[in-house]
């Protein structure tokens, strides 16, 4: 398959695209690099420093005599994404291009209304390419289980089926997100099944949990050949994170009381799960959805399992329950659904003492780049005094 992989220089972009080039289909990248530029701009870093991409693909056609072409440029200019679009004629797209942090996108209006604008346009761009150049294209979209919230029933994948005042029917599983950002994705999953329904498109919506992990088959043919690794508190995610305390001596930030549950994966999973899409494609018209995760834990349970494998390494973890600074319940049910991927064939990577060993191996490393200051949350979700200020 010829596949365009947007985003392929983020965390999950860039194992995806060796990973597809390694099973031999045709990938091309196309990213603007933006997210080189929040760390520019909150002054924090990946701790697993990365090459340009250009050096990656470079890195990755000596070691493999694979070929990935690039196309560097911003999904939501159509005046460069159109003509990259039609000059690579992908069989499917698999969207990882978006700004996917819940803090970033709470940070006050500006940063709202980038994320927003930035996805939403993003998505309707490449909607709009499928449609008016290759309506046959999977779209494959990386959602969010966060679309969701935490509702106080059973979340099921995508569509639920209620009878109301004696009539059935399957409708979209109500969405209660929890950031600006979450937001976006729910705007992405509505406009996506819309074009479905009208011009035919064939997509699937991935809403995946928190992801955790670094190393993949494909990264590990060469250390500069790994993904970023981001800790801080704005970019950086619950497990992540943790493990980073943990290594640099700092107390685990559970926000909270830590009972916020969650579903997360491993970064192999990731890989795996789109791997399935892309090879069981949706049919001409459908918006399929699927949950993507492969186990549920609260984050205290997280805290104490890094806490736990630390021991192991003579490292006394301490655990820290901050004020919650975002808005969020911290206590409540979560039961999501997560069936459809595994009755693909999906084999899981459970979360195993072992996983976070090897993280903190390579955390270990790189202990000396750790930037302290970009630890704790700075970000509040009712910060904001005085809206107009920015
Ligand atoms: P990331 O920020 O590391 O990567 C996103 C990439 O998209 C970056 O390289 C960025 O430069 C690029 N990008 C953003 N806007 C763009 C635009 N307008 N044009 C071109 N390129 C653009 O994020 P990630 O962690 O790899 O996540 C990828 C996707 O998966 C996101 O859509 C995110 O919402 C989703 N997701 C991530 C997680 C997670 O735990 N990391 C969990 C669930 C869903
Ligand atoms: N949390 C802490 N301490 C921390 C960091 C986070 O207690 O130091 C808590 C948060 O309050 C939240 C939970 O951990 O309850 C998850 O937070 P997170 O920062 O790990 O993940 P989140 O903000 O939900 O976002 C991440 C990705 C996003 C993706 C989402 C999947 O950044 O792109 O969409 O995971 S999901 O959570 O299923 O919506």
């Amino acid at each position: 398959m010829r596949i365009l992989v947007i985003g392929g220089d983020g965390y999950l972009g860039w194992p995806t695209a060796l990973h597809l080039s390694q099973r031999g289909h045709e990938v091309a990248i196309l990213d603007n690099l933006v997210r080189r530029s929040y760390d520019h701009e909150l002054g924090a870093d990946t701790l697993i420093p990365i090459p340009s991409i250009h050096e990656r693909v470079r890195l990755w056609h000596q070691l493999t005599g694979h070929h990935i072409q690039l196309y560097i440029g911003d999904l939501c200019d159509y005046t460069f994404f159109e003509p990259a679009f039609k000059g690579f004629a992908p069989d499917a797209v698999v969207h990882f291009g978006e700004q996917r942090s819940a803090p970033y996108s709470m940070i006050d209006r500006r940063h709202a209304t980038y994320t927003q604008t930035n996805n939403v346009v993003g998505t309707l761009n490449l909607l709009y390419a499928i449609a008016e150049h290759a309506p046959d294209c999977h779209l494959v979209k990386l959602g969010t289980m966060g679309e969701y919230g935490t509702p106080n029933i059973d979340i099921e994948e995508g569509y639920i089926t209620i009878t109301h005042n004696g009539r059935t029917d399957t409708l979209p599983f109500p969405k209660q997100p929890g950031s600006f950002y979450h937001l976006s994705k729910v705007h992405d999953s509505h406009n996506i099944m819309f074009a479905c329904r009208i011009w035919g498109i064939r997509a699937t919506d991935l809403n995946q949990g928190v992801v955790y992990g670094v190393e993949t088959d494909a990264t590990n043919l060469d250390p500069r050949l790994l993904t970023r690794f981001d800790y801080d508190a704005v970019f950086g995610t619950a497990l992540n994170r943790f493990i980073v305390q943990a290594v640099c001596g700092v107390p685990l930030t559970v926000y909270g009381q830590g009972g916020q549950t969650r579903g997360f994966l491993d970064i192999r999973d990731t890989l795996a799960c789109v791997e399935l899409a892309l090879l069981n494609p949706a049919d001409r018209g459908e918006f399929r959805v699927f949950n993507q995760f492969t186990e549920q834990f609260n984050v205290l349970q997280l805290a104490e399992l890094v806490k736990h494998a630390a021991a192991a390494h003579g490292i006394n973890a301490q655990i820290e329950h901050l004020e919650n600074p975002r808005v969020e319940k911290e206590s409540h049910y979560y039961n999501a659904k997560h069936q459809k991927l595994i009755d693909l064939g999906l084999q899981p990577h459970y979360l195993s003492d072992t996983l976070i060993d090897s993280v903190m191996h390579i955390v270990n490393n790189h202990k000396h780049l750790v930037r302290h200051d970009t630890i704790m949350p700075s970000v509040r979700w009712r910060a904001t005094q005085s809206p107009t200020h920015s």
